[in-house]
């Protein structure tokens, strides 16, 4: 997993010059924080059989794209859009798929916009050019993702449907809440 946890070290430093660039001319954050995991060998596996994919390292390294995870939190909904362009203007960078929730949210309510890119990284003078997985998604929406997450993944099993509908409303609501803040705060 060492070179997975390289290719996440090569996109904070392009997070970080995208913050740079983006405070310096526009006298504003787009980006609140930043957060980067590597998938956990479980989750790995079971993403694999729910694929229906051979447990082999080939089928892996091809199919699994986000190992590599990093997530950009920004203030607002609005900064979204700026972020993912910045991502497709790096020429190192080779964005593979684009997955936009925040135009077309998904089905639970969730809203955000997915990139799969491909990181370069030298590993003992070698380059290697490495999957990962860009989630982009407002403040408001995070707060929701990661405690929404944490229900649907609890231990004990299922989540009754009452909970599940009252999940999306919540969902609908801060996606509501979110338009109305980038109404208040117009960049
Ligand atoms: P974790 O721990 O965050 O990694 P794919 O086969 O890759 O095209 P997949 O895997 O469904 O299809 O990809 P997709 O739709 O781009 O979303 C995968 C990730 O987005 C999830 O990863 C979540 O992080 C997030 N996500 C997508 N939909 C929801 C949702 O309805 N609620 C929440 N809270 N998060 C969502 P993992 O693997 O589930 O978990």
């Amino acid at each position: 997993m060492y070179i997975y946890g390289q290719a996440l070290k090569e996109l904070e430093k392009k997070v970080d010059i995208i913050r740079y660039d983006y405070e310096y001319f526009s006298k504003f954050d787009s980006i609140d924080h930043v957060r980067t995991r590597i998938k956990s060998p479980e989750s790995i596996i079971n993403k694999m059989k729910k694929d229906n994919l051979e447990l082999t390292y080939k089928n892996m390294i091809e199919n699994i794209h986000d190992i590599a995870g990093l997530r950009i939190i920004c203030p607002l909904k609005s900064d979204i859009n700026t972020i993912v362009k910045y991502i497709r203007e790096f020429n190192d960078l080779e964005v593979i798929k684009e997955k936009d929730y925040v135009s077309h949210p998904k089905e639970s309510g969730y809203t955000s916009y997915h990139m799969i890119v491909k990181v370069p990284v030298i590993i003992d003078k070698d380059l290697n050019k490495i999957t990962a997985e860009i989630q982009i998604r407002s403040l408001a929406m995070d707060f929701w993702a990661s405690l929404e997450h944490k229900i649907k993944y609890k231990p004990n099993g299922e989540i009754n449907e009452d909970v599940s509908k009252e999940l999306v409303k919540c969902a609908k609501s801060i996606n509501k809440l979110d338009n109305k803040m980038v109404k208040l705060f117009p960049k």
